[in-house]
């Protein structure tokens, strides 16, 4: 039985079980045993099946509907009185539609199920950092899912005491009708509702929602930052330095954030530290340095491609207590995905709830999938091999180098620096990767994603690079921003560089600069690594492939800066004038570059 002693909760939870007429209300309080009634209920209702007790202890398998296995970015919305605030890249919604539209929805929509109340700690219990949210589900998987991403329970409501602060989360699966889907946030009101979906982002709504949508406009206003970013750590002779990363969705967090130091650098002694994979929340330290914390306990991670090659740490992480989703299911009880470990089962059951054997083909003659692209894994934070032993270290991490990154096949080299914090909050500004699974639209279409926040920044972006720009002028002693691309392609079509573990002789030239080592050249588009300065000990690059991976053509680069003119003028006079004055800059030292 869990304690609530606070009276606006409590008022609250009667609000909206008056809306959705629950048959139940459970309080969640995070026990163990309360985690095996919930897996048993799942089960009974064919919400999870459990998966071979020997060799996947604790492992659940789950399926969303084939309408519903990614975040829908166009019926994700920002609700607030004024329109503007939502700025030219967010879906904005009155607040009254909002409610009213959703409330048509919710009425009813829990008749004949359980509301669970689900108190969550974003962070750990107590840190400076953390953030409280209560999530309200009618979903056993949401409950189990974000028991493992978040800090639940009793603790939580001990913490929030009396009349604590507290997001007001409110999730119902509805009928599952995409017509009537909508993922809503009201950050006048510290609220969000969800309806209509049970996957990932649109109904773990600590993650996308509360941590970075919620948790930016409130970083905004109280001076501090929410990113979608992994954090890591890199130890050599005892010392370990931190950076933060932030890919676009499916770009590589999970893969950076638990790499294994390469065969070639092994003599090195360097030791990788995972702190987070998603998400990292910013401050500013007493020692005038940037900290940054993982709001999250566990790791949602996209499971296709996944394997003892790309990711062994994510493999033995996913190996008992997994929650997996949309993957393919063996008829043995095991589970599979394209690009996975091991030989496929015989035969299974496909994430479409199709029978699957390897050599079916789908209508097109191609090999029907057994895994949805954006299939992922649900698994503690705790369990992964190469976790920080002070990943949950109240105060955070502090960082030495800030990494932004994205999908090009072309244009961006490996890895470049900036001139300044300000020239990297513009080429943070300027991310543009080609489209993934992870959200519904056209994979492989470019798109700019600034910051990789372009379906996460709860208020106007021109504002958020405002703050950026802000930030910088904060921080007594800034990290240092770069940008990577793992992902340059030969005239082939073929990865130039090798990625992953290897993508470590990057993160070392990155550190040695944040340190004021490592050596480079100044280039137009800021510091690349001189031919030497990246240790390629033990790596059999093709031919001129570094060459390629480090050329800086002025003349393409000028050709990107329509776009980003283009892009740049989408926010009229929101778009902090010092990006304005970077773009002209860089205009400027590519011209005198340009040769034809
Ligand atoms: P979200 O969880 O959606 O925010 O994504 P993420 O950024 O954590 O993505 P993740 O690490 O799961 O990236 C998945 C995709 O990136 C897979 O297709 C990987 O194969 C690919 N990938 C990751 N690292 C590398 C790399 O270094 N090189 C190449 N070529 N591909 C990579
Ligand atoms: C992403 O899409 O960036 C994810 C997965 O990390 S989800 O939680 O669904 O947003
Ligand atoms: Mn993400």
């Amino acid at each position: 039985m869990v304690n609530i002693k606070h009276a606006k909760l409590k008022a609250w939870v009667d609000e909206v079980a008056n809306i959705c007429t629950p048959d139940a209300i459970v309080w969640v309080d995070g026990s163990e045993e309360e985690k095996k009634r919930l897996e048993r209920r799942g089960v009974a209702r064919g919400q999870l099946i459990p998966l071979d007790a020997g060799k996947y202890p604790g492992c659940f398998y789950s399926r969303s509907k084939a309408n519903d296995v990614a975040r829908t970015e166009h019926l994700t919305y920002i609700c607030t009185k004024d329109k503007e605030a939502v700025g030219p890249t967010n879906n904005w919604m009155s607040p009254e539609e909002g409610y009213q539209k959703a409330r048509e929805i919710l009425k009813g929509s829990m008749v004949g199920h359980t509301l669970y109340v689900i108190p969550f700690s974003m962070g750990p219990i107590g840190s400076p950092f953390s953030k409280i949210g209560v999530e309200l589900t009618d979903s056993i998987y949401v409950v189990l899912n974000m028991r493992i991403m978040t800090r639940i329970g009793q603790a939580v409501l001990d913490q929030l005491g009396t009349d604590g602060e507290f997001v007001k989360c409110l999730h119902s699966k509805a009928d599952l009708d995409v017509n009537k889907r909508m993922i809503l946030h009201f950050p006048e009101d510290n609220t969000i509702w969800s309806v209509g979906s049970a996957y990932g982002g649109n109904a773990l709504l600590g993650k996308k929602c509360l941590a970075l949508r919620i948790a930016s406009w409130q970083a905004r206003k109280e001076g501090w930052m929410a990113e979608h970013m992994l954090i890591l750590g890199v130890e050599q002779n005892g010392k370990t330095e931190y950076v933060v990363a932030a890919f676009p969705s499916a770009c590589g967090k999970t893969n950076l954030a638990m790499i294994v130091p390469p065969e070639g650098l092994k003599g090195k002694g360097l030791k990788i530290w995972t702190v987070g994979d998603d998400i990292a929340w910013l401050r500013v330290g007493p020692d005038g340095r940037l900290w940054a914390c993982n709001p999250e306990a566990g790791f949602f991670g996209v499971a296709p491609g996944t394997n003892s090659k790309s990711n062994p740490n994510a493999i033995k992480t996913v190996q008992k207590n997994t929650i997996f989703t949309n993957v393919l299911l063996g008829d043995d009880l095991s589970v599979w995905w394209e690009d996975g470990e091991g030989a496929p089962p015989a035969s299974g059951t496909n994430w479409e709830g199709r029978p699957w054997k390897p050599d079916f083909k789908d209508k097109n003659g191609r090999p029907l999938l057994g895994a949805h692209p954006n299939s992922r894994f649900t698994a503690p934070a705790g369990q992964c091999p190469s976790i920080a032993p002070n990943w949950e270290d109240p105060k955070g991490v502090p960082i030495s180098a800030v990494i932004f990154g994205g999908r090009r096949e072309r244009l961006a080299p490996l890895v470049f620096e900036s001139l300044d914090w300000n020239h990297g909050v513009y080429l943070g500004s300027t991310v543009a990767s080609e489209r993934t699974a992870a959200a519904e639209g056209s994979v492989g279409e470019i798109r700019r994603d600034p910051m990789a926040m372009l379906p996460f920044c709860g208020y106007n972006m021109g504002e958020y690079f405002g703050h950026w720009i802000e930030m910088g002028a904060k921080i007594p002693k800034p990290p240092k921003i770069f940008h990577v691309n793992w992902f340059r392609k030969d005239a082939n079509g073929k990865f130039l560089w090798p990625g992953y573990g290897e993508n470590l002789r990057v993160l070392e030239w990155i550190l040695a600069r944040a340190r004021g080592e490592g050596k480079a050249d100044k280039t137009p588009i800021g510091y690349l690594p001189t031919k030497d300065a990246i240790d390629l000990t033990g790596l059999n690059l093709t031919a001129g492939a570094m060459d390629q991976l480090l050329a800086v053509k002025p003349e393409e680069w000028a050709g990107e800066l329509d776009g980003v003119k283009t892009f740049f003028e989408k926010f009229g006079a929101q778009l902090p004038k010092e990006l304005w004055s970077q773009f002209n800059a860089l205009k400027d030292r590519l011209k005198s570059k340009v040769t034809a």
